[in-house]
């Protein structure tokens, strides 16, 4: 069967190409252009909600980042970047995998909302207080272990990154109280996948490894005519 991966750009689809680069796996990635914001058609065709990523192999079509990769891993990839039952590090591995699109990137998503709501109340400032101590939490884990499972870099951490690099296009937030975190960053950046997979993927958008948000996407559209 032969894999491929319909990415749409800036978006959290970017998980995929890195983790098929990090697994030296042979797949053909298809660029989609937001239009100008959501998907365009074309995404809309593989997918009922339109939403990105989504792979084809086969007769199969799959979307959800999560169940995306966990396919990836064990039907191409050997198993490589899971960890298995037998690891000292397993239940870190589950963890952190599914903090990313359970946890972190919903709250974002939410807190997102509420900045653009005036006075949005008790419960929006609740849930940015929350975020504050999400992003902490993260960085108290990654003082003493290199990668969120532990000694080894795994998909937990392909599917965290988005949310701490890409997404500030969307909500602006800024790493300057998490050193921890801008240190992972920087260990991330110099992986030789993720360098491929964003010259692939988004070649032009910057590493987004700063600790100052990136520029902001829909700023971007405005300057260029597209909205
Ligand atoms: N939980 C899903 C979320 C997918 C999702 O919301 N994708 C966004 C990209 S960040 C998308 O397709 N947005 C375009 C749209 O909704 O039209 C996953 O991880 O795949």
């Amino acid at each position: 069967m032969s894999l491929t991966v319909h990415h749409l750009q800036v978006s959290q689809s970017e998980r995929l190409p890195w983790l098929c680069e990090e697994l030296d796996i042979p797949y053909t990635l298809v660029l989609h252009q937001r239009a100008p914001i959501f998907s365009p058609q074309s995404i809309k065709d593989l997918n009922p909600l339109g939403q990105a990523p989504v792979i084809q192999d086969g007769s199969l079509t799959l979307s959800e980042s999560a169940a995306c990769a966990e396919y990836i891993i064990h039907v191409h990839g050997n198993g490589k970047l899971a960890l298995p039952p037998s690891h000292k590090n397993y239940a870190d591995y589950l963890y952190w995998f599914h903090f990313a699109n359970s946890n972190l990137q919903p709250l974002v998503l939410m807190v997102l909302q509420f900045s653009r709501i005036e006075n949005a109340g008790p419960y929006a400032e609740g849930q940015l207080e929350r975020f504050g101590k999400l992003l902490a939490f993260m960085d108290a884990r990654l003082v003493d272990n290199p990668w969120l499972a532990g000694d080894e870099f795994t998909a937990a951490d392909i599917m965290t990154v988005f949310t701490l690099t890409t997404m500030r296009a969307f909500y602006p937030f800024d790493l300057t109280g998490y050193p921890a975190i801008l240190a992972y960053l920087e260990r991330v950046v110099q992986r030789d996948g993720y360098k491929k997979a964003r010259a692939k993927a988004d070649p032009e958008l910057g590493l987004m490894n700063e600790a100052k948000p990136p520029q902001s996407f829909v700023e971007r559209l405005k300057a260029e005519g597209k909205i």
